[in-house]
């Protein structure tokens, strides 16, 4: 019996690992296999140097990283045979940097998840995800429909919260910040362990939107009391570059503590999880891979790297 459900574990663990490199695969191509193929000479010309800046730029690490990655193999003379490994190597060196992948959750506590990002990112999918997998641990879970500003939203909410069989509050024609206070209120009161807030996606450039989400985030500092807070921006995958500054505009406003990178399935430009952890010290601690319920992975350095080189 135990000997069946740990080949079951295994199995499945296999199995999810094989997902992820699926849904990666386009990522390693852009990443890994297009920088070394074209390179022949025992040890890289410039024109193969420039070929290989080139194509990182292309995979969406960012100039800046391309260019450090480059002078480097330059510097360090390394050959082509070896640039594979480099490549590893470099890119470990980087995830490591960052503290910790896991998501703060600690099961005697209020576990807050405010959940951020821009128009269309994938905050309200990634809640939908999340809540479904905090609901099968066993979690007592509140989500807080915290985008009043999109119309439907509460809605689409609320159809997540049915799948994932978990409870919502929501109030129509109500404040953003008047519903998250009313949601972490009803959070102490029934005893809730864990809380997800939705947010209305903002373009970072729209001043009057980051201020009000400024304001929310002033209300859970103020009512979270002891509570793990964890604030999430999510970002879209196929957007590459693009997080980068979304990355700094939110951090400046909220205070982010780690990321989730949605639409990585069917991806090429999964660098982005390699240029945020080098330029932001922010950890990817979640990915989403399609628009399925179990369609999410809590970011794993080793898993994300031997998916891509292996
Ligand atoms: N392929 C794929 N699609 C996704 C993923 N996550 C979200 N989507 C799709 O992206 C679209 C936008 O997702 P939402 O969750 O509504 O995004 P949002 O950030 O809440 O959007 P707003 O509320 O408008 O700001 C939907 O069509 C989702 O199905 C993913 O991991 N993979
Ligand atoms: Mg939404």
């Amino acid at each position: 019996m135990f000997n069946f459900f740990k080949k079951k574990d295994e199995e499945k663990k296999q199995g999810a690992f094989d997902f992820l490199k699926n849904a990666l695969s386009k990522t390693a191509d852009s990443l890994v296999n297009s920088v070394i193929q074209g390179v022949h000479n025992n040890l890289p010309d410039e024109y193969e140097l420039e070929d290989i800046e080139s194509n990182l730029i292309k995979a969406d690490l960012g100039i800046e990283l391309a260019v450090e990655l480059v002078e480097k193999i330059k510097t360090q003379k390394i050959k082509s045979s070896e640039l594979k490994n480099f490549l590893k190597q470099e890119f470990s060196s980087i995830l490591e940097k960052t503290e910790t992948n896991a998501l703060k959750y600690d099961k005697d506590k209020l576990n807050i998840y405010f959940v951020t990002g821009v128009n269309g990112a994938g905050k309200t999918t990634l809640i939908g995800k999340l809540a479904n997998k905090f609901k099968q641990e066993g979690n007592k879970v509140l989500l807080v429909a915290g985008d009043t500003f999109r119309a439907a939203a509460e809605e689409q909410l609320d159809i997540w919260s049915k799948r994932a069989n978990v409870d919502i509050l929501r109030e129509d024609k109500a404040q953003s910040s008047a519903v998250v206070y009313k949601g972490l209120k009803r959070a102490k009161e029934e005893s809730y362990n864990v809380v997800i807030i939705d947010s209305a996606g903002r373009l970072q450039n729209k001043f009057n939107l980051i201020e009000e989400l400024k304001k929310v985030k002033g209300v859970i500092d103020k009512n979270k009391g002891e509570a793990n807070l964890e604030t999430i921006l999510v970002l879209d995958g196929t957007q590459g570059q693009n997080g980068l500054s979304q990355a700094q505009v939110f951090n400046e406003a909220v205070d982010v503590t780690s990321i989730a990178i949605t639409k990585l399935d069917g991806t090429p430009k999964g660098g982005i999880i390699i240029s945020i952890a080098q330029k932001y010290n922010l950890p990817t601690k979640l990915i989403g891979i399609g628009e399925g319920i179990n369609d999410i992975c809590e970011f794993n350095k080793n898993d994300f790297i031997n998916a891509l080189f292996d």
